[in-house]
């Protein structure tokens, strides 16, 4: 049952405009666009559209504040206490943008409160930590030289996001570009503007320089097409689809070859060998999938179960998906939101008539819930074929797929047969087992006995077309910097 909800009621909307050098600006065509609460289909409001004009407005200031401002000349450990002072802020404002998020999103606001803002914060601390320990090497060469190498920051950052969690995709981006000394010019994807202009409103009350931080609302094609082919932009770093991420690569080499961070879609394999702790596994892979509406590009969507289990772990599958409360993402008590707009919620329902016209088993779900809003019953496939699309696309939408397996060897090469590889996750007792399949999997994150196990400190990014680079952890802070070499005659 979909309650209606009345998020309006409860959410203060204070900003709409762009942020371009520290101050709310229309943007140059004076278009705005709609942005849609997906729980009702109606419109929370609209905002300022930026396309290519904004951005050479927003360059221009990021790279005035680059190369003049008083970004390059403050003290590293300065760069960092303006981050600790907008995780603060954020805090003290969390139940307004946790409120937000859930609006703009669909994101049930009990995880925007324990999840998307904790870590949003916990993101913004981590790299405030790191900003005055950017350290380079003495590097011993031969002769009488003394040779070491300096971190610099690369310069204009542009980054791109997506709309499946807003804040913590922000946090994610500006926080390392922002403690290695960066300017930013930050694109929101168009369905999810809102919660990142009330960041603007935070860094603008923290004290960073102007020019420093710049945030568009936009579309892809428009504003987003003119970051990736800016002439000078020094970085793009980009979370989205695979698709669009080869077109980010192709502007950068026909541009000035910025430097390119991708973060892209998935297919990760979730694996379930019969030593497992089932109902551990049961929760897990559940988890791994359902969290977040599906939405996630590392969600465990090939959930893959040893035969001697099969029967009985797909049954609980389909009897846990059938108890996910789906309903007002304002409630306290819901589970699963809607999906983010019409056009995910369409994508989402045509692959489940694939998976049924191809002869997947639907155990539960596959229908609307409701009459209005983008929500979908949590739904669980078994027998899923290793040709079918439902086992080979990205789905992004609450949709298990159970594929059965016999043997070790066999679901190892059957797991790395996609074109992704950004996670996956082993259940089993086995500690032998569990490294070997850790090892032979092709994926930028494997979890063992827990799914979706993020922290700040630990790097996340794709093998193959899941992406390129790192974000997190230290790795996350190479994406950011340039390495100079000097070398001195003594
Ligand atoms: O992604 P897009 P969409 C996957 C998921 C989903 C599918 C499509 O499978 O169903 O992608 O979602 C900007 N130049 N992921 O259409 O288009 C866009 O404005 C520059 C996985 O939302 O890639 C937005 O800011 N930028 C994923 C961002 O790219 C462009 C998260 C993402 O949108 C652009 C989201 C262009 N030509 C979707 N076109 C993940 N990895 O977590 C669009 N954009």
């Amino acid at each position: 049952m979909v309650t209606t909800a009345r998020p309006q009621e409860k959410v203060k909307i204070s900003q709409t405009k762009l942020l371009i050098n520290n101050e709310w600006v229309e943007s140059v065509s004076g278009k705005r666009f709609e942005t849609i609460n997906p729980a009702t289909g109606e419109v929370i409001c609209d905002v300022a559209e930026a396309d290519a004009a904004d951005v050479e407005k927003a360059v221009a200031a990021a790279r005035k504040a680059f190369n003049t401002g008083d970004w390059p000349n403050m003290s590293a450990r300065k760069r960092g206490e303006l981050l600790y002072k907008l995780a603060d802020l954020i805090e003290q404002n969390k139940e307004e943008l946790a409120l937000l998020e859930t609006l703009d999103n669909g994101k049930p606001i009990g995880e925007s409160m324990t999840i998307d803002l904790p870590f949003a914060i916990a993101c913004y601390r981590y790299y405030a930590g790191w900003a005055d320990k950017i350290q380079g090497k003495t590097i011993p060469v031969d002769g009488p030289q003394f040779c070491y190498t300096r971190h610099e920051p690369v310069g204009v950052v542009g980054q791109i996001i997506p709309w499946n969690f807003p804040l913590v995709m922000q946090a994610w981006k500006l926080g390392p570009a922002l403690a290695t000394g960066n300017t930013v010019i930050l694109k929101t994807a168009e369905q999810t503007p809102l919660s990142a202009l009330k960041i603007g409103e935070l860094i603008l009350e923290a004290g960073f320089p102007p020019g420093v931080v710049n945030i568009l609302s936009g579309y892809g094609p428009t504003a987003g097409a003119a970051i990736a082919h800016h002439m000078d932009i020094d970085k793009v770093a980009f979370t989205g689809s695979t698709e669009v991420g080869h077109l980010i690569m192709e502007a950068s080499a026909k541009s000035n070859l910025k430097r390119v961070t991708l973060e892209l879609g998935g297919k990760s394999p979730n694996i379930v060998f019969a030593d497992a702790d089932f109902d551990a596994a049961i929760a897990g892979v559940h988890l791994g999938l359902f969290f977040n509406q599906g939405q996630c590009c590392n969600a465990g969507s090939r959930v893959f179960v040893e035969e001697s289990c099969y029967d009985e772990f797909v049954q609980k599958c389909a009897e846990k998906a059938q108890q996910r409360r789906v309903g007002d993402p304002f409630d306290e008590q819901t589970q699963q939101g809607p999906q983010v707009d019409d056009v995910q919620f369409e994508r989402v329902m045509s692959y489940i008539e694939s998976g049924m016209r191809e002869g997947a088993k639907v155990l539960c779900g596959g229908k609307r819930v409701g009459d209005r809003g983008y929500f979908i019953e949590p739904t669980v496939f078994a027998d899923v074929q290793d040709h079918m699309k439902i086992a080979r696309e990205e789905i992004f939408g609450p949709v298990m797929s159970i594929i059965k397996f016999k043997d070790v060897e066999e679901v190892i090469q059957r797991a790395n047969d996609t074109i992704y590889g950004l996670a996956a996750g082993i259940w089993t007792k086995d500690l032998s087992k569990a490294h070997k399949v850790a090892h032979s999997v092709r994926a930028g994150t494997v979890w063992v006995n827990t799914y979706h196990a993020f922290d700040v400190a630990a790097p996340f990014g794709g093998f193959k077309q899941s992406g390129m680079g790192r974000e997190l952890g230290e790795y996350g802070l190479q994406q950011y910097t340039e390495v100079k070499t000097v070398n001195i005659r003594l």
